[in-house]
């Protein structure tokens, strides 16, 4: 696989996860991270996963976010093969809103971890966060740009409720 610029991967079990995965790319658009995002599946694209999670550290990324539903064995078989951190995002799925997805990720076996966010898109905008924060701890222009987005959440939240919004 050919080298990355992009310190974050984020992939994904089927196009169907891009609506919630998207809103990982999105964050980290915010933060002016570069990102390589693609369909992996673990069970569609076995070796498609086994050529992407050997090379990934060699290949650039510094952390993987992972998106799947169901029974969701992506971001684990991701971190099985890369000593890169994993962060899993439990897509919401239709049988069982997601409750399946989040169980599959985050029930790994001591010495395997995947970092498991929340069900859906605040699992994905949350786990660019933690990318960034991980990244930021190595760059400074990075931290101060996750400082001012945190300030300006901050500054979002009214003091009072109002009707008009
Ligand atoms: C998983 O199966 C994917 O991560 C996706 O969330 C789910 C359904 O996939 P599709 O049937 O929509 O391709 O592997």
């Amino acid at each position: 696989m050919a080298g990355t610029t992009a310190p974050v991967a984020i992939i994904m079990g089927s196009q169907s996860d891009w609506q919630t995965m998207r809103f990982a790319a999105e964050t980290l658009d915010a933060l002016a991270i570069p990102h390589d995002d693609r369909i992996v599946s673990a069970h569609r694209t076995p070796d498609r996963l086994v050529a992407f999670a050997k090379s990934a550290r060699d290949v650039g990324y510094k952390v993987i976010i992972a998106g799947a539903g169901g029974a969701a064995h992506l971001p684990g078989m991701a971190a099985a093969m890369t000593p890169l951190p994993v962060l899993g995002v439990p897509v919401e799925s239709k049988a069982l809103s997601g409750q399946d997805s989040l169980l599959s990720i985050v029930q790994m076996p001591g010495g395997i971890p995947v970092g498991t966010l929340a069900i859906g898109k605040p699992g994905a905008i949350n786990a660019a966060l933690l990318a960034a924060a991980i990244l930021a701890l190595n760059d400074p222009a990075l931290a101060e740009r996750l400082d001012a987005w945190r300030a300006a959440q901050t500054e979002k939240v009214q003091e009072r409720p109002s009707n008009d919004v």
